[in-house]
C-alpha cells in the first residue's frame, strides 16, 4: 500500500466518525494521522518495518493509530473502516463535498430525510423536504443545490499529486523492463496541470506485450479495461485511469509532442507544420513519405521553427509567440527557492514544535522561514488572541538562538474578518517581521465585500502578503468573487507580496492569477503552509503552478537571499 492509500484510509474513517457524531478529538486524531502519512517523504510500510516504534515517532500518531497501520498494511484493510462503510452509505460521504456542507448537516440529511445519494438529496432540496427541517431553511436548500450542480461541472479529475506519484511509480516500472527503451508520463501531468482528468503514459518497447503485462499485474492497477496492439487502458485502485501508448523508439519525440498536448497548443504546431508543406502526427513530422523529425520533442520543434517549449507552458496562451521572438521565460526550478514564509505548530493547529519546524526546515537547506500561526477567529484551530501570540513569538526568538544559519520570523496568518477588519489590532501586528493576510469564512459574500476585505488588508501598513488569496480547493470549492486587476493594483502600489500556496489542494493564485501578478510587477512567494515536519514537500507543487505562469526565479521573492528578500519587506 502506497502512502496516499494509508492517508486516505484514515481520512475516510475521520469523516464517517464525523458523520456518526463521534467526538471531535477523535475525530481530529485521524484527520492529523491522515495528513502526517500523505506528507511522508518515505514509504510508510518502510518505516512500519522498522517497528512500531518508528511509527509512534512520526507526528500526530499515537499507539492506536500505529496499530492500525500496522492491520491496514498487513492486509490491506481494517475492521474499523469496514464496519463504518457498513453503516454510512457511500452517496452520504459524497455529500461531504458540496460547498458549505458540514459532517453535521450530513449527518441530520441523512438520518432525518434517510437520503443516501445526491440524487435524493437534489430531489429533497427541490421538494421544500431540506428547508422545513430544522436549521436549515430555504437557503441552505439553495446552497445544496448549487454545491451539486457544481460537483457535476468538475466532474471527477485528480488532484496533480494523486495523479502525479502512481504515474511516476508506473514509469519507473516500465523503465525496469529490458524491452523498454524509454518510457515517460505524458498528458495533463506532464503539463503539472493542477487536475487531471486521466494520465497519459508513453512507452517505447520492441515488445508492447511486456509492457502491457507489467501494467496488467503492476499493484497499483485495480482493472484493465481495454487492451490493444498500441494501447491498453487501465484504472487504479485510487480511481484515476491511465491510457498506456506503447510507440516505436524512432516516434519517441513525435509521440511525446502529441501525447503531453494540450489540445490547443498542439493545433497551432500542427498548423504550423502545414505551413511548411509538412505533416504532424504521433508517429513523426513527414514530408509526403519522407520522415523530417520523429526521435526527439526537440527536433520536432525545430523542424517547425521553434525551440522546444516546456510542457507546463503548452496552453496556447502565448507561449508559441514568446518561443517565436525567443522571448520564453527561464523557468523557475524547485532548487531556487531558498525560504518558506507559511507554517504552522503546535501552538495552533500544526503537530511539530517551533524547533523541530526549524530543524526540518534546515535540514532541506532553505535559509528562512516564517512561523505563521493563526490568529484567534480561527477557533477551529486554536488561533492565537495578542497575548498568546506574543508569548508564541518570544518563545521563537528563544528558538533561533538554536539556528545560526537559519533565519526566522516571528509571523501571523491574520484572518481577515467578514466585516473586513483584521483579526488582530494594529499595535499587535505591528510587532510581527512578517504578516499574511487571509479569507477563511465568509468567502461566499458579494463580491464588493470581498474586495473591500482584501483592500483593506492591502492597505494596512502591517500586512506584508496575501495567503491563498481565493481561498479555493481545487476540484472542489470556488475561490471568492475576486476583482484582480483592482486587487493587483493595490498591491502593487503597496508593496504587498501574492502568495502561491503549493498545497496541491489549494494551488492559489493559480497559474493565470500568478502570470497576471507578475505582470503587475508583484513579488510572489510560494509557500508550503506546512502543518507537520514532512508539510514542506508539497514546495515542488506550488513551483509547478509557478512555472505554468511563465515566472521565472527573478519574480519569485522567496529564491532571494534573506538580505534581498527583507529589502522588499515593507518596514
Ligand atoms: P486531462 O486528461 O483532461 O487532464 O487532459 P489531457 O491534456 O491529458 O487530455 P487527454 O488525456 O484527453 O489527452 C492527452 C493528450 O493527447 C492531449 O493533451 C493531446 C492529445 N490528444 C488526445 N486526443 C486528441 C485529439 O483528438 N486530437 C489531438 N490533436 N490531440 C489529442
Ligand atoms: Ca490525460
Ligand atoms: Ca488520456
Amino acid at each position: 500500500m502506497k502512502n496516499a492509500d494509508v492517508a486516505r484510509h484514515f481520512e475516510e474513517i475521520g469523516d464517517l466518525l464525523e458523520i456518526q457524531g463521534a467526538n471531535s478529538f477523535r475525530v481530529r486524531a485521524y484527520r492529523n494521522a491522515s495528513r502526517t502519512i500523505e506528507d511522508l517523504a518515505e514509504p510508510i510500510s518502510s518505516i512500519a518495518a522498522d517497528g512500531e516504534n518508528s511509527l509512534l515517532e512520526l507526528p500526530g500518531i499515537g499507539k492506536d493509530i500505529a496499530a492500525k497501520i500496522v492491520v491496514l498494511l498487513n492486509s490491506g484493510a481494517t475492521p474499523q473502516l469496514e464496519k463504518l462503510r457498513e453503516e454510512v452509505p457511500a452517496g452520504v460521504v459524497e455529500m461531504l463535498r458540496i460547498q458549505g456542507i458540514g459532517p453535521k448537516k450530513v449527518k441530520t440529511l441523512f438520518q432525518e430525510l434517510n437520503v443516501t445519494t445526491l440524487d435524493e438529496l437534489k430531489e429533497a432540496a427541490e421538494n421544500g423536504a431540506v428547508a422545513n427541517l430544522k436549521g436549515f431553511g430555504k437557503k441552505t436548500a439553495q446552497i445544496i443545490l448549487e454545491g451539486i450542480e457544481h460537483l457535476a461541472q468538475i466532474g471527477n479529475r485528480f488532484l496533480i499529486s494523486e495523479a502525479l506519484v502512481p504515474a511516476e511509480v508506473i514509469v519507473a516500472d516500465l523503465l525496469k523492463l529490458k524491452s523498454v527503451k524509454q518510457a515517460s508520463v505524458a498528458g495533463s501531468a506532464r503539463r503539472r496541470k493542477e487536475s487531471c482528468g486521466d494520465l497519459d503514459v508513453l512507452a517505447t518497447s520492441s515488445d508492447s506485450n511486456a509492457a502491457m503485462d507489467l501494467l496488467e499485474n503492476h499493484e497499483l492497477v485495480e482493472k484493465v479495461l481495454a487492451r490493444g496492439e498500441t494501447k491498453q487502458r487501465v484504472r487504479l485502485r485510487s480511481g484515476i485511469e491511465m491510457d498506456l501508448r506503447v510507440v516505436p523508439n524512432e516516434s519517441y519525440g513525435a509521440a511525446m509532442q502529441y501525447f503531453t498536448g494540450s489540445k490547443e497548443h498542439n493545433i497551432v504546431i500542427r498548423q504550423r507544420a502545414q505551413k511548411r508543406g509538412l505533416k504532424l502526427n504521433e508517429y513523426g513530422l513527414f514530408r509526403d513519405e519522407e520522415v523530417v523529425a520523429a526521435k526527439t520533442e526537440e527536433e520536432i520543434y525545430e523542424a517547425v521553427d521553434l525551440p522546444w517549449i516546456p510542457p507546463e507552458l503548452r496552453e496556447n496562451r502565448g507561449e508559441i509567440e514568446k518561443a517565436e521572438n525567443g522571448n520564453l521565460p527561464k523557468l523557475l526550478e524547485l532548487k531556487d527557492i531558498k525560504g518558506d514564509l507559511h507554517m504552522h505548530t503546535t501552538a495552533t493547529d500544526g503537530t511539530a514544535s517551533i524547533h523541530e519546524m526549524a530543524e526540518a526546515a534546515r535540514a532541506r537547506g532553505l535559509k528562512y522561514i516564517a512561523i505563521t500561526d493563526h490568529s484567534k477567529r480561527v477557533t477551529m484551530a486554536n488561533g492565537l488572541d495578542a497575548e498568546r501570540l506574543r508569548k508564541h513569538w518570544a518563545e521563537i526568538r528563544k528558538v533561533r538562538e538554536d539556528f545560526s544559519d537559519l533565519e526566522i520570523l516571528c509571523g501571523i496568518e491574520c484572518d481577515i474578518l467578514e466585516d473586513a477588519e483584521m483579526d488582530l489590532p494594529d499595535d499587535v501586528l505591528a510587532e510581527a517581521d512578517w504578516v499574511i493576510a487571509v479569507l477563511h469564512y465568509g468567502l461566499k459574500q458579494p463580491r464588493e465585500q470581498i474586495m473591500k476585505r482584501l483592500l483593506n488588508a492591502v492597505r494596512n501598513p502591517h500586512v506584508c502578503a496575501i495567503g491563498h488569496p481565493s481561498g479555493r480547493i481545487v476540484s472542489r470549492r470556488p475561490g471568492a468573487d475576486i476583482n484582480y486587476p483592482d486587487l493587483f493594483k493595490a498591491a502593487a502600489d503597496n508593496g504587498v507580496f501574492m502568495e502561491i500556496n503549493a498545497h496541491p489542494s489549494r494551488l492559489d493564485l493559480d497559474d493565470i492569477q500568478a502570470a497576471a501578478a507578475k505582470d503587475y510587477g508583484i513579488p510572489i512567494v510560494i509557500n508550503t503552509d506546512a502543518h507537520s515536519t514532512t508539510g514542506f514537500n508539497v514546495m515542488k507543487y506550488g513551483v509547478y503552478q509557478a512555472r505554468r505562469a511563465g515566472l521565472e526565479k527573478k519574480d519569485v521573492a522567496n529564491t532571494f537571499t534573506f538580505s534581498k528578500f527583507k529589502k522588499l519587506l515593507r518596514k
